[in-house]
């Protein structure tokens, strides 16, 4: 494998690792405020980013990569509304979306188009999750400060975004 391209595979180990960890972060905060619809939705966030490590992981080392296990960023531990805790989530994802696409523009440089054909179910998922994310920010924005909102968005939280990826 490319060297440049090896390097910016683990880089990306780190940025879904690293995501991980943040919605852990989240969903521990959510449960503790007593929002266990977001929670629940962060826990699986969470398990899926690392699926998407592991995924990676798995793809490196098939290749003849080596990878290199990373040191990960400390999430942030608490939030002072759930506006905040969604556009941080919105804010993560559009992130790996740009790494993403910085991976794909380096294996066309670089014609790995192996791994630029991997990279695209990355591509796709990111479509995904981005559509969720600005979907929940979206209700929130509408919702405001409303208390009974909250109440409403936290129970039916997994039902919107499941709606959002079917559509997808
Ligand atoms: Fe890894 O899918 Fe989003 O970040």
């Amino acid at each position: 494998m490319n060297k440049a391209i090896e390097a910016l595979l683990n880089d990306q180990i780190k940025f879904e690792a690293n995501a991980s960890m943040h919605y852990l972060a989240m969903a521990s905060w959510a449960d503790n405020a007593g929002y266990n619809g977001i929670a629940e939705f962060f826990y699986n966030q969470s398990e899926e980013e690392r699926a998407h490590m592991l995924k990676l992981v798995k793809f490196v080392n098939e290749r003849g990569g080596t990878v290199i296990v990373p040191e990960l960023d400390k999430p942030k531990a608490s939030y002072t509304s759930l506006h905040e805790l969604f556009a941080d989530f919105l804010k993560s994802e559009m992130f790996v979306t740009e790494q993403i696409n910085h991976v794909i523009f380096e294996c066309l440089n670089k014609k790995d188009y192996n791994v630029h054909n991997f990279m695209q179910w990355y591509v796709t998922e990111q479509l995904e999750e981005e559509a969720v994310a600005r979907t929940l920010l979206d209700k929130l924005n509408i919702i405001g400060d409303d208390k009974s909102g909250h109440y409403m968005f936290d129970r039916d939280i997994n039902t919107i975004a499941t709606a959002v990826d079917v559509e997808e």
